[in-house]
């Protein structure tokens, strides 16, 4: 192919990213999609099922943004949504500590999830404006001793199907 051929052809290569918003009932996850889309801060209800929303970053590049529902009832489901999924950004609602043990038991279960291997994983945060909120470094405490366990979880799955290889 010349090299003008290969330019042609950029010019109709869009990559589509897929994102998913996580994270426990209420903590915000349908207010930051309907933000990042309209720029507004919008009046939400508790989703069931499944927002979703396509970001353009620039003419080649956009992110299809996943917003799924956080109550108990629908975590389970939340694995349909890994399939390809490049980023997951766990929204924790940093003005309610009673939950957090709650949103790291359910962080650790999605991050132990093999579709999620070798995805960035961003845990944001949120409702950072309401008095009495958690600070920064007490919620990353949270996601800090969660990320250790997974890696652990991890590298011990690593060697399981190593020494499974060996043997057959
Ligand atoms: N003060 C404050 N309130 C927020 C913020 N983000 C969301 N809220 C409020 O929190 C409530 C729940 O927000 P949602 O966006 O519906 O929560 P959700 O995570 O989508 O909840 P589910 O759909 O049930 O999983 C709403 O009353 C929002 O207005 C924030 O950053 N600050
Ligand atoms: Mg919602």
């Amino acid at each position: 192919m010349t090299k003008l051929t290969v330019q042609y052809c950029n010019l109709f290569v869009h990559t589509c990213v897929q994102v998913i918003l996580m994270g426990l009932d209420s903590a915000g996850k349908s207010t930051l999609l309907a933000r990042l889309l309209t720029g507004q801060v919008m009046e939400t209800s508790p989703t069931v099922g499944f927002n979703v929303g396509t970001l353009d970053l620039d003419k080649k590049t956009s992110l299809t943004v996943w917003d799924v529902g956080g109550q108990k009832s629908m975590r389970p489901n939340w694995r349909y949504y890994m399939d390809d999924c490049k980023a997951l950004v766990f929204v924790v609602d940093s003005s309610d500590p009673g939950r957090l043990p709650e949103a790291q038991k359910a962080l650790k279960k999605v991050l132990s999830d093999e579709k999620l291997r070798g995805v960035p994983v961003m845990v944001l945060a949120n409702k950072k404006d309401l008095p009495n909120s958690m600070t920064i470094r007490e919620v990353r405490g949270t996601r800090t001793r969660t990320w250790t366990w997974t890696q652990r979880h991890q590298r011990k799955e690593a060697r399981n199907e190593e020494q499974q290889g060996r043997r057959e």
